[in-house]
């Protein structure tokens, strides 16, 4: 009998522009483009190995525009994985991440998807007070932080270990369809 393939979701939210795109294209093995071109909401698979079991990676990103978060929202429901992206230099997406995580935590009261406070564009200089306040709220929410660059690609493979501690809470589409010989 063949192996459920499981599938692990993970939404990328945060603020517009700070990077949530170009972070999924460096978590899918891509170098991403460097021109901005917003998102309304996509979704990318990748296949990985976890602890000797195949998992399909299910990024779902998201726009950055308060217009859209009733996407994000529902994209939010199915999330095992929740990464908060911000942009180190414009100390406006270090707060917009802050509500962000504490409206993801009341949203599922005691239990939380995974969560990372993604501190991307680590390869320009960060706001002043930047490393503070981001420590200050990944303390405060106990929650792991990640400096990245989806530019260079540093701190990519630290988040992607993140991630991949998480557990998959869904099969995929097709496992779901049982079999029943008699
Ligand atoms: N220097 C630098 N630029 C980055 C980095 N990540 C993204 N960018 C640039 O920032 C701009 C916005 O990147 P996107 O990935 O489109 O941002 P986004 O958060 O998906 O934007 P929306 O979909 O509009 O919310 C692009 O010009 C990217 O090239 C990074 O780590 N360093
Ligand atoms: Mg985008």
């Amino acid at each position: 009998m063949s192996r459920q393939a499981k599938v692990l979701n993970v939404c990328v939210i945060g603020d517009g522009a700070v990077g949530k795109s170009s972070v999924v294209y460096r978590l899918m093995g891509h170098v991403p483009k460097q021109r901005h071109d917003p998102t309304i909401e996509d979704s990318y698979v990748k296949q990985e190995v976890i602890n000797g079991e195949v998992v399909n990676i299910r990024y779902m990103d998201t726009s950055g525009q308060d217009e859209y978060w009733p996407l994000v929202d529902v994209s939010l429901q199915a999330a095992d994985v929740v990464l908060v992206v911000c942009d180190v230099e414009r100390d406006n997406t270090i707060g917009k991440a802050e509500s962000r995580v504490r409206k993801v935590a009341n949203m599922f009261e005691e239990n939380w998807p995974l969560m990372v406070l993604v501190a991307n564009k680590s390869d320009k200089e960060p706001a002043a007070d930047a490393q503070t306040r981001l420590s200050d709220i990944a303390r405060d929410l106990d929650i792991p932080i990640v400096w990245t660059s989806a530019a260079t690609g540093d701190g990519i493979n630290d988040l992607k270990e993140r991630i991949c501690s998480a557990t998959p809470s869904t099969l995929a589409e097709n496992s779901r369809r049982c079999c029943i010989l008699l």
